[in-house]
């Protein structure tokens, strides 16, 4: 689809910023995998990185099919470059992530990486996140029916994620709640700030100032931001 080009147009302008002998971060998602994609072609052409650590195993399983020589945060704690999608971007560059249920890897692989590049079509700008998507909260599922409470308290209707009939269970064995605010996130910092405050919250898919720079592919070519 057209969106699918879009996608795939700035998954490659993210493989060009890939330089030799750097430790890169592999996002998760349909438009994280155009960036593996275009990494391993670049890798196929002569390009030599250290490495790259994947944020889920979806994502370490197409790398590997690609050829992308796999490493992990043990071997390499600091990373220059993380490439991932996004589900909403607000216009401060914050970032709602996580419909994909990988948050949890994904903010902690971003977190280790000097540089966090997301890549997106023009569908994920929003005017305010939680718009078209709700926030994904990583839970343990020990704590999942007290953290209920709390999420609810907070002003949320809180669901447990369930897909294809299942309850689903993410790659850290945790539980996904997604909560949506009918009245909108005014301020997602604090809410981001409140929702950790919530013994057994494990991660919150709110990536607040975590973005170095936005690629978008979109009907006009790249459009890079700020
Ligand atoms: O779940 C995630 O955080 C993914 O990165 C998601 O935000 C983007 O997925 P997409 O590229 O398939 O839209």
């Amino acid at each position: 689809s057209e969106q699918d080009n879009w996608k795939k147009a700035a998954g490659e302008a993210a493989a060009q910023l890939v330089q030799d002998g750097m430790l890169i971060g592999l996002g998760t998602g349909s438009t994280a995998n155009y960036f593996i994609q275009a990494l391993g072609l670049r890798l196929q052409a002569g390009l030599q990185i250290a490495g790259a650590v994947p944020s889920s195993n979806a994502s370490h399983d197409l790398a590997a099919q690609v050829g992308i020589p796999l490493t992990t945060l043990d071997a390499h704690p600091e990373l220059d470059l993380y490439i991932d999608g996004a589900d909403e971007i607000d216009p401060e560059l914050r970032l709602l992530k996580g419909a994909g249920g990988a948050l949890v890897r994904e903010k902690i692989v971003a977190s280790s990486a000097q540089r966090f590049i997301v890549i997106a079509d023009p569908s994920k700008q929003v005017s305010h996140l939680g718009q078209n998507f709700p926030v994904p909260v990583e839970v343990t599922p020990f704590g999942v029916s007290p953290v209920l409470k709390h999420l609810q308290a907070l002003g949320a209707s809180a669901q447990i994620r369930v897909k294809n009939g299942s309850t689903f269970i993410s790659d850290n064995s945790n539980l996904i709640v997604d909560c949506r605010f009918p009245q909108g996130i005014s301020d997602p910092s604090s809410l981001d700030a409140r929702i950790h405050q919530i013994v057994g919250v494990v991660e919150t898919g709110l990536f607040i100032h975590m973005a170095s720079q936005v690629i978008i592919g979109g009907p006009n070519g790249l459009q890079y931001l700020p």
